[in-house]
């Protein structure tokens, strides 16, 4: 398989499946339609193009992209990061491959990065400045960072990131934006202090509804006067015992790109969010409305819509606390396995202010489930690690699909969700390939 085809069949794909589907498993009939299953020739095809047999054949659904056809880009270089794949270089958007999502907490140099504006350049944290105000501040206050280390309760705390926007490049017809595949979230430690902490000591009135920030990133268009997002979350949210105002990311400086030298991080809901280069938070009166509060940013429809719809801005809703979801982290896709001996499978699943109840695993294309160890988060919005084995009954082309479950007994679909005209909140089940030999 030469990666050409693999890149042709991947544009197919997001273009128009149903030609996709004939290219790779209809090369002489109708042996595939959308709903069905392989038939004989299509078997025969899609054999051929892996390059190997297809063991559970029979229960491969049609319309799914095998795999192991899996875009597969080149790595990137930017400073204190590794290994991370570049979607956009200005601003700077980086997605980590799922295998280097490996760790219980995830290192600085493997946390996604997501800008919007640039970031600030020359920052002195000595002299960084943090404005607490808004109409329903009772009494604005600005702090230093070292004024926030001696006046509040110093915690330390594993939190789950996730951009709203993490599995977009999956929809169909195709939502713009930064074509994330699966990298756009981690689980490290933040150090800080509770932003519950900060606002009451400022004073929260009676009428406060949101909580906003701003950051010292810059526009891309280099205005002054345009910030290039500013959102936040009601005020039950910002009041949650896990939301902090930070300095530290495992105990180190925030690297630059995830919002050095101060950040909001509210886990559990669209990164966007916890405010990177955190300089001013305002407590409001009404919703938030900062760039990018408003439709169609960070709003999905409020009734589900079909696929390529227009969708008027009165029917779309603020994303909150994010789906379950999970992300096999080890092995890597892609990797050959002796048949004969199992194989260790590993990942994390998380499901915004909700916990995990249950990890699933499958060989067979979903056909069956056998459910995995999981261990329980950190503190509340960590994610949650899984481990299991698998053993392939004989050589050929496996796909191990996980399927996470929330407490509240929602699971994660097979097939991408709900389509929205931004391309948020996809958490279909991820699929690595094996190559069994
Ligand atoms: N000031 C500022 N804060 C921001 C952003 C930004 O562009 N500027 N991006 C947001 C978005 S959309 C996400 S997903 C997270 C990403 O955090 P990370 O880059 O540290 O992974 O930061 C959020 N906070
Ligand atoms: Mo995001």
């Amino acid at each position: 398989m030469t990666s050409k085809k693999i890149v042709r069949l991947n544009k197919i794909y997001q273009q128009d499946p149903i030609a996709a589907d004939k290219l790779l498993w209809n090369r002489e009939s109708n042996a595939v339609t959308r709903r069905g299953f392989l038939k004989r020739s299509g078997l025969v095809a899609l054999s051929t193009a892996l390059g190997m047999t297809v063991p559970f054949a029979r229960f491969m659904p049609a319309g799914l992209i095998p795999a192991a056809y899996a875009a597969d880009n080149a790595p990137s270089n930017i400073e204190g990061k590794e290994g991370l794949i570049i979607l956009n270089d200005r601003p700077v958007n980086a997605e980590t491959p799922a295998h280097l999502l490996d760790d219980d907490v995830t290192p600085n140099r493997y946390m996604f990065i997501r800008n919007n504006g640039n970031p600030p350049e020359n920052i002195d944290p000595d002299n960084w400045q943090l404005e607490i105000g808004g109409e329903s501040c009772v009494t604005p206050t600005t702090f230093s960072i070292a004024d926030l280390k001696s006046r509040f309760e110093e915690v330390t705390l594993q939190l789950q990131l996730e951009c709203g926007g993490n599995g977009r490049s999956e929809f169909v017809p195709a939502a713009s934006g930064n074509q994330w595949t699966t990298g756009a979230v981690g689980c490290p430690t933040f150090t800080g202090v509770r932003l519950r902490d900060v606002l009451n000591f400022c004073g929260v009135a009676r009428d406060a509804v949101y909580v906003g920030y701003y950051g010292a990133d810059t526009h891309t268009s280099g205005d002054p006067n345009l910030d290039p997002i500013s959102r936040g979350v009601p005020v039950s949210k910002a009041m949650e015992r896990e939301s902090m105002i930070a300095w530290a990311m495992n105990g180190e400086d925030i690297p630059l790109q995830n919002g050095y030298p101060l950040r909001m991080v509210c886990a559990g809901w669209p990164g966007s969010v916890s405010g990177k280069w955190l300089n001013r938070i305002v407590i409001r009166d009404r919703v938030h409305d900062g760039e990018k509060m408003s439709p169609p940013s960070y709003t999905v429809p409020a009734e589900k819509v079909a696929p390529g719809s227009r969708v008027p801005n009165e029917e779309m809703r603020i994303i909150e606390s994010m789906p379950v979801k999970s992300l096999l982290t080890f092995p890597q896709s892609g990797i050959s396995h002796d048949y004969r001996q199992r194989l260790t499978v590993k990942g994390h699943a998380w499901a915004g202010d909700d916990q995990i109840s249950g990890v699933f695993l499958s060989i067979d294309f979903g056909a069956t489930w056998l459910p995995t160890a999981v261990g329980p988060a950190a503190n509340r919005l960590a994610w949650q690690n899984f481990q299991s084995w698998v053993q392939f009954p004989e050589p050929g082309y496996y796909e191990v699909w996980a399927r996470a479950m929330d407490n509240r007994g929602r699971s994660q679909p097979m097939v991408v969700p709900g389509w929205n005209p931004r391309g948020y909140l996809n958490n279909a089940s991820h699929r690595i390939a094996v190559q069994a030999v």
